[in-house]
């Protein structure tokens, strides 16, 4: 089935305006077309660098700028991360996603110990994840070739209520990043935060920017703001439920192959609610009782959680091992000659055709 990438924000918001239940009838129909709706992704976020950052984005406890009771450390060692890894993979975790409070990536020592876990957790036969902040196309391929499974890089709200929650970088330069990792095959994780003050407008505009990339990212994280004291957003008020499972359906309608992260803000939201959420096609979250560096909820009551809802745990590199019979498929289609229609433009797919002396038909 073709993925539709021309979404208008009108009719994102008609569709995140719906009657509650057709909204969630509608996604959940969605869901099961694309995915097992009794499996969810279950990753490790770890915090490899933390605070000291120079950005100023109004929500982050990690910006330098602002007075928070973080503890700020050095890059990890690769020996500690391995450990951590370790301890995330006996908890279920099949995904490590580490960390660190930059600006942009810098070439250096620093760098190439970040290699260095890359590698050190590919080997613990987990899928690895980086969120390290902006990245040039170089060092999206190194990334690539230490075999970094995926990129973090959020767009966090519509290009145009970004400014008013960020000062020290563009959404243009978050898009860039984007596109550097995409011409690699890296997969690509980019959301959003809702609950900073946005209007239901904002949240349609940040989908359409998302939706509209193409390919669309293979997650997308929808993080409920977590108000830290000593931020400019300590104030905000909780994320109601309600919004919640709209945006998690809304998200799943307009980008149905996508995972979609049940991300930070959990600890506020109950087992019901979380499970409207996956019921409206939330097929990921974080686990582990800490998120970068605010809480998270307990790992034997998530692990609960999944047992009441008789859920399951993503075995590490299955959604990637989906993708791979996609790719054989295309390669025999391709064969007698056909486009296959379920091509994406640059893709690893064509990629990979054209690795093996395969034509790539415009
Ligand atoms: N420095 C890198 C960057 O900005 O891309 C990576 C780390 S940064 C902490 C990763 C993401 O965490 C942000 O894009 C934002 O979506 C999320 N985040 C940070 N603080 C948050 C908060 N208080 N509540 C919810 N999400 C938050
Ligand atoms: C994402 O979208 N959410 C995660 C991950 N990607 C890196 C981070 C959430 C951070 C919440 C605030 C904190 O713990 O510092
Ligand atoms: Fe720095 Fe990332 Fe936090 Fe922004 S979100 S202040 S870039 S760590």
């Amino acid at each position: 089935m073709a993925i539709k990438h021309h979404w208008t924000k009108e009719e994102i918001l008609a569709i995140y305006n719906k009657p509650f239940m057709e909204l969630l009838y509608e996604a959940a129909t969605v869901h099961r077309k694309h995915h097992d709706p009794n499996t969810v992704q279950v990753s490790t976020l770890l915090s490899i660098k933390t605070g000291g950052c120079p950005e100023d984005c109004g929500y982050c406890p990690q910006a330098a700028r602002y007075h928070t009771d973080i503890e700020g450390n050095g890059l990890m060692s690769v020996n500690q991360v391995k450990a951590q890894a370790l301890r995330a993979k006996s908890a279920g975790s099949s995904r490590v996603c580490m960390g660190a409070a930059w600006r942009n990536v810098k070439d250096g020592p620093e760098f190439d110990d970040v290699l260095e876990m890359v590698r050190t957790i590919n080997k613990l036969d987990m899928e690895v994840c980086c969120t390290l902040g902006m990245l040039t196309e170089n060092q999206a391929k190194r990334l690539e070739e230490a075999g970094l499974y995926a990129y973090n890089h959020n767009l966090d709200t519509s290009e145009e209520y970004y400014k008013e929650v960020i000062s020290t970088r563009g959404y243009e330069d978050r898009l860039e990043t984007l596109g550097n990792v995409r011409k690699t095959n890296v997969t690509v994780c980019s959301g959003g935060i809702i609950g900073m003050g946005e209007s239901k407008e904002d949240r349609a505009g940040m989908l359409v920017a998302l939706a509209r990339l193409n390919p669309q990212p293979e997650s997308v994280p929808i993080n409920a703001l977590v108000p830290v004291e000593g931020t400019p957003m300590e104030e905000q008020e909780p994320v109601p439920i309600w919004d919640m499972v709209r945006m998690v359906a809304t998200t799943r309608i307009v980008m149905p192959e996508t995972q979609v992260r049940l991300s930070a803000g959990r600890t506020n939201m109950s087992r019901e609610g979380q499970a409207m959420c996956f019921f409206a096609g939330a097929n990921s979250i974080f686990a582990g009782d800490k998120l970068l560096t605010t809480p998270n909820p307990d790992v034997s009551e998530d692990m609960l959680m999944f047992k009441d809802l008789g859920l399951n745990v993503q075995k590490p590199f299955e959604k990637h091992a989906q993708r791979k019979s996609v790719e054989k498929e295309e390669a025999k289609v391709e064969a007698l000659g056909e486009k296959p229609k379920w091509s994406r433009p640059g893709h690893k797919i064509e990629r990979n055709l054209e690795a093996q002396g395969k034509k790539v038909k415009a």
